[in-house]
């Protein structure tokens, strides 16, 4: 299983290279890889094996985080506006289409590749539509998609994708942000500003 130990931090190389296309029809190395990175991710959300290996409970993972430079990420998250458990493990994704809206993460963002808090506010597409190869590990299929999302996990997909052309979100991360919209969470709403 993979652990804290496979994942290369901030300053490392290969975290800001372009990583390369994986070729089709997948290899077994590269099946294997994709199932180790959602099985991260799952050992990381689940309570008791994250706390006995000292994980952070991950979102995402894209495969230059544990040193593979290829075009693969895992992402596994419920997104609650639509009550859809979102567990995707996909090979080259691209953004073909997006909002001109912005939207960010009102918290800022985190990354597991980076071990301290960074402050300030990651500009996002609000919309994103990504074409790219899914992969069924259960049924071994592996079938061309085109999602389009909003909300959370299109942040999710956009930091992945980042780390597949070498950005971390230090890189890009500003102070303020014009003409963009906070992601909500369910029961959140904007605060008003009365004068
Ligand atoms: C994460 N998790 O997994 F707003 F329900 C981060 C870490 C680095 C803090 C573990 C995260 O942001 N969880 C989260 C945030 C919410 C609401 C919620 C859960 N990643 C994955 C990563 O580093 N992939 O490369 C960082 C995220 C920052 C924005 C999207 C991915
Ligand atoms: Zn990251």
């Amino acid at each position: 299983m993979l652990t804290m130990k496979d994942i290369i931090r901030e300053g490392h190389p290969t975290l800001a290279l372009k990583a390369k296309d994986v070729e089709l029809p997948l290899n077994d190395d590269d099946k294997n890889t994709l199932k180790l990175m959602m099985e991260f991710l799952e050992n990381s959300q689940n309570p008791e094996i994250s706390e006995e290996y000292e994980l952070r409970p991950g979102v995402g993972l894209a495969a230059p985080q544990i040193n593979i430079s290829k075009r693969m990420i895992a992402v596994l998250t419920f997104d609650e506006k639509n009550e859809k458990l979102y567990k995707m493990l996909l090979i080259n994704p691209k953004i073909i289409s997006h909002s001109v809206q912005n939207s960010y993460l009102p918290g800022g963002e985190g990354c597991l590749s980076v071990d301290r808090e960074v402050e300030g506010l990651v500009p996002r597409h609000k919309k994103i539509k990504v074409r790219a190869h899914l992969y069924n590990p259960e049924t071994d299929e592996i079938k061309q998609v085109e999602i389009r999302i909003s909300g959370f996990v299109s942040i999710v997909l956009q930091h992945e994708i980042d780390h597949l052309n070498g950005v971390l979100f230090v890189d890009i991360v500003k102070d303020s942000l014009e003409d963009a919209e906070p992601v909500l969470f369910l029961g959140e709403e904007i605060e008003s500003e009365e004068e």
